[in-house]
C-alpha cells in the first residue's frame, strides 16, 4: 500500500472512529460504562454499529468471530469489570490470530490525580492496560494530546498486520480533545525484501517439481489473511491437493475436486493422514502445530520434507527466510514455474442424504450424518467446545470459510456470541450453532442479542447432561450439570422458538420447520446419553488420559441414560 500524507484534525475520539472505518470496522460490540459514555455517543452518530451483548466476553467472541474471515472488529469494554470480562475471549483472538480492537474507557487523566479509589480500580490505573500487554500485540492509552493520532495508527497497524488484538484504553477526558498539531498519517505496510522472496520461491518451486507426491496442507492463517482465492488457484494450476487442520477447515469448500480432508495425525481419517504423512513435499500454509491441529502430537510429518509457510517465516528443511509476507510468498509461488499434476485427490462424496428412522433415538453419529445432508452453501457451521467440535470435523462446508470454531484455545461459550459476529458481518449466511448443554449455560444468553438485532440462527444443544468430553479423560461427578429446559429458553425470551428433540424423526421435522422460521432463533434441544460419544472423541479422550492421568480412561464406566 502506498503511504499517503493527509492533514487532518479531527478529536481524538474522532479520529479513532475515522480509522476503525479506515480498517473495515463496522460493528462494535460491548456494554457501555460511565468512563466510556462520551465515545459512545460519538459511535451511535457514526456509521459504525453498536451492538450491546449480554455480558463482555460475549462481545469478545462475537467480534472474534467475524475477525476469523480476515474482518477487523472492534470490541469496547469498561475499564476493570468489563476489560476483565472480555480478557478470556480476547486471549483466544490472541491464541488463534484474529483482528479485534479492544477499546476501553478509562478515568480522565485529570481525574487520576493523587491517586484516587475510583471505582472498577484494581491496583493501580495501569493494571488493565499491564494485562493487556500480555493478550495483545499493541496496548497503548491515549493519555497525551501530542501523540494520540500516533497511537491509534501504531496500534491499529499492528492489529491489521498481525492478525492479532490490540489494545486501545481512552481516558474519558481525551475524547473530544482536538490535538494542535496537524498530522501527518502514515499507513505502515512494509513489503517484504524482493530479493529473499525471489530466493525462497526459487528454492520452494524447485521441491514441488521434483516432488512425486506433493500435498498442501492449509490452514488458519489463509483465512484471516483472506488469501483461499490464491490458495486454490495454486491448487487447480498443479493439480496438488489440499488437506486441511481442524482450525483451518473450510477455507477450501469442501465439495472441490482437489478438496482431501481434516488431516488431524491418528485421530483423523486414515485416507487423509497417507496422503499427508507419505507426501515427499508437504506445502503448509499458514499452519499453526497445535496440539488439537497435529492430532495430539500423533502426526508423523518428516520435517525434511516440508515447506512451511507462515506469515512470521518460510522454512524449507532446515533453512528459513524472514520478513516476507505471507500472500506475497503464495503469489510468487502461483507465477513461478510448476508443473500441472494429472494426479487429484478422489472426489470427496457429497453427503448422502440421510433418511431419518422416525422412532430411533437420537444419537451423535447419526445427528451428525443427518445435519451433513442438510446443511447448504447460505450456511455456516459456528462451532462450540465439546463433542460438537469433534463431530463436526466430517461434516461438508459447501463454501469457503463457513466453519468458525475456537479449535486451538478452545474455549467453551464461543459459539453462541460467535453466530452474532458471524450472521452481523454477512447477513446472507444463516448460522447453524452447535453447543454443548456445558457451553450453552455459560453464554446461551447472547440469544437475547442475536433478538433485539433481529438474526435467525439456528442453535443444536447438544444436551448429554454434562461434560462428556472431561467424561472421555477422567469421569466423576463433577462432570454432572444442572440439566435444564432448553427448549424453553424462547419463553424466557418472549421471542425464538424451541423443540425437544429425542428421535430422528422429531430431528428430521424440527430441522424443517427451523429452516422455515427466519424470523427469530430456533432451538432444538437434542436429547442424547451421556455416554454417547463420537469417534474422534473417543480417540482423543483416550491419548489425553494417557498424557494427563495416570490411570486407565473412564469411558463408559458410568452409565447413564
Ligand atoms: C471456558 C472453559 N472452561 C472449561 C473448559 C474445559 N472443558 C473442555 S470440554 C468441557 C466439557 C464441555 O461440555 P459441554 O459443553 O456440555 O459439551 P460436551 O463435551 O458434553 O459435548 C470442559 C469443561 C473449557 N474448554 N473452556
Ligand atoms: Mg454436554
Amino acid at each position: 500500500m502506498a503511504r499517503r500524507a493527509t492533514t487532518v484534525r479531527p478529536s481524538v475520539g474522532q479520529y479513532l472512529i475515522e480509522r476503525l472505518q479506515d480498517h473495515g470496522v463496522r460493528h462494535v460490540f460491548g456494554i457501555p460504562g460511565d468512563y466510556v459514555l462520551g465515545f459512545y455517543d460519538l459511535l451511535s452518530h457514526s456509521p459504525i454499529k453498536v451492538v450491546g451483548t449480554s455480558k463482555e466476553d460475549g462481545a469478545g467472541f462475537a467480534a472474534d468471530a467475524v475477525g476469523h474471515a480476515a474482518g477487523a472488529h472492534a470490541v469496547h469494554a469498561g475499564v476493570g469489570v468489563g476489560g476483565l470480562s472480555v480478557a478470556n475471549a480476547v486471549a483466544g483472538a490472541y491464541a488463534e490470530k484474529s483482528p479485534v480492537v479492544v477499546i476501553t474507557g478509562s478515568p480522565g487523566m485529570r481525574e487520576r490525580r493523587n491517586d484516587p479509589l475510583l471505582h472498577h480500580k484494581v491496583r493501580t490505573f495501569a493494571t488493565q492496560r499491564e494485562i493487556f500487554e500480555k493478550l495483545t500485540v499493541a496496548a497503548v492509552v491515549i493519555d497525551d494530546l501530542d501523540t494520540a493520532y500516533r497511537d491509534i495508527d501504531h496500534a491499529l497497524a499492528a492489529c491489521w498486520k498481525h492478525k492479532r488484538p490490540v489494545y486501545i484504553e481512552l481516558p474519558r477526558d481525551m475524547v473530544d480533545k482536538v490535538p494542535e498539531h496537524p498530522y501527518r498519517r502514515v499507513d505502515h505496510d512494509e513489503p517484504g525484501d524482493p530479493a529473499i522472496l525471489a530466493e525462497a520461491i526459487a528454492e520452494a518451486s524447485a521441491r514441488l517439481r521434483a516432488a512425486k507426491r506433493p500435498v498442501i496442507l492449509a490452514d488458519v492463517e489463509i483465512h484471516r489473511y483472506g488469501l483461499q482465492y490464491e490458495l486454490i488457484t495454486l491448487s487447480e494450476r498443479t493439480g496438488i491437493p489440499i488437506a486441511v487442520t481442524i482450525l483451518g477447515k473450510s477455507v477450501v469448500s469442501e465439495l472441490h475436486p482437489n478438496y482431501l480432508g481434516v488431516y488431524e495425525g491418528a485421530m483423523g481419517r486414515d485416507q487423509v493422514r497417507a496422503a499427508v504423512e507419505e507426501s515427499d513435499c508437504l506445502l503448509m500454509l499458514g499452519t499453526f502445530l497445535t496440539d488439537v491441529n497435529l492430532g495430539i502430537f500423533t502426526a508423523r510429518i518428516e520435517p525434511t520434507r516440508v515447506i512451511e509457510v507462515t506469515s512470521e517465516k518460510v522454512q524449507i528443511s532446515h533453512h528459513r527466510y524472514h520478513d516476507l509476507r505471507l500472500g506475497d510468498v503464495l503469489r510468487g509461488l502461483l507465477s513461478a514455474p510448476l508443473p500441472k499434476r494429472r494426479r487429484r485427490a478422489a472426489k470427496p462424496a457429497r453427503p448422502r442424504a440421510a433418511v431419518a428412522v422416525r422412532d430411533a433415538p437420537l444419537t451423535v453419529t447419526r445427528l451428525f450424518s443427518l445435519l451433513d445432508a442438510r446443511l447448504d452453501a447460505d450456511m455456516a457451521v459456528v462451532c462450540d467446545v465439546g463433542l460438537c467440535l469433534f463431530g463436526a470435523i466430517d461434516l461438508t462446508i459447501h463454501k469457503g470459510t463457513e466453519f468458525i470454531a475456537p479449535a486451538y484455545y478452545t474455549s467453551m461459550g464461543f459459539a453462541v456470541p460467535a453466530s452474532v459476529g458471524v450472521a452481523l458481518a454477512n447477513p446472507k449466511i444463516r448460522p447453524v450453532v452447535l453447543v454443548g448443554d456445558g457451553a450453552f449455560q455459560m453464554t446461551g444468553m447472547e440469544l437475547s442479542t442475536a433478538v433485539r438485532q433481529g438474526l435467525a440462527p439456528i442453535v443444536l444443544v447438544l444436551d448429554n447432561h454434562g461434560y462428556t468430553t472431561e467424561r472421555c479423560i477422567q469421569d466423576g461427578p463433577y462432570n454432572d450439570i444442572l440439566g435444564w429446559n432448553y427448549e424453553r429458553v424462547p419463553a424466557v425470551l418472549g421471542a425464538g422458538w424451541g423443540a425437544l428433540v429425542r428421535t430422528e424423526g422429531e430431528f428430521a421435522e424440527a430441522w424443517a420447520r427451523a429452516l422455515g422460521n427466519r424470523s427469530s432463533f430456533s432451538l432444538l434441544s437434542l436429547q442424547l446419553r451421556a455416554d454417547d460419544h463420537c469417534p474422534a472423541l473417543v480417540r482423543l479422550g483416550q491419548r489425553m488420559a494417557e498424557n494427563l492421568v495416570a490411570t486407565p480412561p473412564a469411558i463408559g464406566r458410568r452409565r447413564r441414560r
